[in-house]
């Protein structure tokens, strides 16, 4: 058989488990993950290689209507993401609303649509049976796949139903290489997840992590962060009453980069007032959000 290669990209509204599914697919844990809508904020490439195949998955932020400039350049992650992919992936689940103008857009593009249906542990068969209906009369697709993510599922046989929609060709990437990402990148993804699981309300979504240094001295890697914030107060919740805060959240982060990084780490974690950080472009490009 000809040697298959292509761009899989999977959207969808925010919080219906699209890196989840991305995780899955690769095998591995590299996008974040959280129940709070619009953990991930960039595109994120996951590159599962065979000896048939090399099928280039992009994880990309939820579908919303911007509110700010940082979700201008989330959005602009998304429309590119679909502009230059050989199958659309759009995820969705039982309860997700369909966004008629974002429905439009699926509708339009000229690649083959496969809709996944996630979380149907959550619903009964009918429910399902009837959101399949719904799902194939309004978007145009080549099928429907119910499925749940966050469980064990046959990924070989989702892989199988995937790769009929892509074009023989050579692999785009190295066929050893997972991800376009760094280490230094999941490092601080690792972190902003877990400021998303500690932290309630708005701060989450107040943070941006930088990783400003990244050394490695023999048996460990010594990690300096920066957290950014917009406001003093939300410095003061980040750091919590005599530091506490910022401790449990360095502990937390510092064990699961252990893991990531397969050895042992020194992160020394600070926050910063940036005011407005989300509107200025000087931070977007900075934080690598926007092209200078
Ligand atoms: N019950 C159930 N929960 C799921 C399933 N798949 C994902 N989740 C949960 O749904 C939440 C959101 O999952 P994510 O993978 O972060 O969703 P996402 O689409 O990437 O979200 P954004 O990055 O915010 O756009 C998490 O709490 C997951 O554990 C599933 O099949 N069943
Ligand atoms: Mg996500």
């Amino acid at each position: 058989m000809p040697f298959k290669s292509g761009f899989v990209s999977i959207i969808g509204r925010p919080n219906v488990g699209k890196s989840t599914l991305l995780n899955q697919l690769i095998g591995q844990k590299l996008s974040i993950i959280s129940p709070k809508a619009s953990t991930t904020r960039h595109r994120i490439l996951g590159i599962v290689n065979d000896d048939e195949y090399q099928m280039v998955f992009s994880d990309t932020p939820g579908v919303i209507k911007s509110a700010n400039e940082l979700h201008n350049a989330m959005m602009g992650f998304v429309w590119e993401a679909m502009d230059d992919s050989d199958l659309l992936v759009f995820m969705t689940d039982v309860e997700d609303e369909l966004l008629p103008e974002f429905v439009e857009r699926i509708n339009q593009v000229s690649v083959p649509v496969v809709v996944i249906l996630n979380k149907i542990d959550l619903s009964t068969q009918a429910q399902v049976g009837l959101r399949m209906e719904e799902l194939k009369s309004k978007i145009l697709c080549a099928e429907v796949i119910p499925l749940s993510a966050l469980y064990p599922f046959d990924v070989k046989d989702l892989l199988s139903k995937l790769l009929h929609y892509i074009p023989v060709g050579e692999p785009y990437f190295p066929q050893d290489q997972l991800t376009d990402r760094t280490e230094r990148f999941f490092v601080a993804e690792i972190i902003r997840e877990h400021i998303f699981h500690l932290y309630a309300q708005e701060i989450p979504y107040s943070c941006e992590v930088n990783v400003w240094d990244f050394k490695e001295r023999g048996e460990r890697i010594d990690i300096y962060a920066e957290i950014h914030v917009e406001r003093q107060s939300q410095k003061g919740i980040l750091i919590g009453k005599g530091g506490e805060g910022i401790k449990r959240l360095g502990t937390k982060a510092r064990k699961q980069i252990e893991d990531f990084l397969e050895s042992h780490v020194f992160l020394d974690l600070r926050v910063k007032v940036t005011e407005n950080w989300r509107k200025k472009d000087l931070f977007l490009q900075r934080f690598g959000y926007k092209n200078n």
